[in-house]
């Protein structure tokens, strides 16, 4: 299987089973190197705890990045995920544009916004900001929320194909080159991810398990990466990114006292089984 040096920079939620405590297992499981840029510490993720603590991480980027410069350290796959500030994502976008070795690819989470609302640390120069970032990507990974936010859309709950075409439309005349858009469901009991660039666009359906499940936007994009930076297509690691988040909401379902994330770690032999699989092919 690929060995690639990753970077993901997103911040520490030192509990709650997201960001970087999600990508770092993922991405290794997948058999990669994994560097962090930590872009914030906090003592849990914002979304059903309160009184959380917060340190961004902003002004420490420059020097960082200006070492691994030094060093020559250089990354095959860069992948962004929630980050601290506004003016972070201005670092981020340099990061993306000089750290990345020849042909290397990143992935953007814009991570700032689900169920129609923008998350509570982020306001509208936050999503204007997070546009350049999504511009600048090779692959982005955005739920409907956050394509509305960055497109300017309403926000529906009840939609149809025409209305995803229509993000889909408006991501790409953003600037974005391959867009992955996750959550797209046609009926009560299925949801599923459409990926589309400007060559055409392609739909992966499975089934919905009905539980808000916080961290799996966090699950999908890593194990996305993981398996992208393996070698898979954009169709197939999407596919295979689907079918372990379901089966790592499958696996937490009846644990009511788990409400904060998804216990993704016990079926990773389940993704690094997919991985094996293609890489067999
Ligand atoms: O899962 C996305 C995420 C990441 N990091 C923090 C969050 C959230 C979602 O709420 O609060 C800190």
């Amino acid at each position: 299987m690929a060995y690639r040096r990753i970077l993901t920079i997103q911040d520490i939620s030192c509990v709650g089973q997201c960001s970087l405590t999600v990508a770092l297992p993922i991405l290794s499981a997948a058999g990669h190197e994994t560097c962090i840029l930590p872009s914030a510490v906090l003592s849990t993720h914002t979304a059903g705890f309160s009184g959380y603590t917060f340190r961004d991480l902003t002004d420490d980027i420059p020097a960082i990045a200006e070492h691994w410069k030094k060093e020559s350290i250089a990354f095959d796959g860069i992948y962004t995920g929630y980050l601290g500030s506004t003016k972070q994502i201005g670092y981020v976008r340099e990061i993306l544009g000089s750290l990345g070795k020849k042909g290397s690819v990143s992935f953007v989470d814009p991570a700032m916004a689900d169920n129609g609302k923008l998350y509570p640390a982020f306001d509208n120069e936050y999503v204007k900001e997070m546009g350049t970032l999504v511009s600048a990507a090779d692959i982005i990974l955005p739920n409907i929320t956050e394509a509305c936010f960055l497109t300017g859309t309403e926000f529906r709950e009840q939609y149809d194909e025409e209305y995803i075409d229509l993000l889909i439309k408006r991501l790409l005349e953003a600037g974005a080159k391959t867009v992955v858009l996750t959550g797209v469901g046609y009926s009560a009991d299925t949801t599923g991810v459409v990926v589309a660039d400007n060559e055409g666009k392609s739909y992966y359906q499975h089934k919905k398990i009905s539980k808000n499940s916080h961290g799996t936007g966090d699950v999908y994009a890593s194990a996305f990466v993981g398996a992208y930076m393996s070698g898979m297509c954009t169709y197939d690691a999407a596919k295979t990114a689907a079918d372990y988040t379901v089966r790592t909401i499958e696996n937490t379902i009846d644990d009511e006292d788990h409400w904060y994330g998804v216990k993704f770690e016990p079926v990773l032999p389940y993704y690094i089984g997919m991985l094996k699989n293609n890489d067999e092919k």
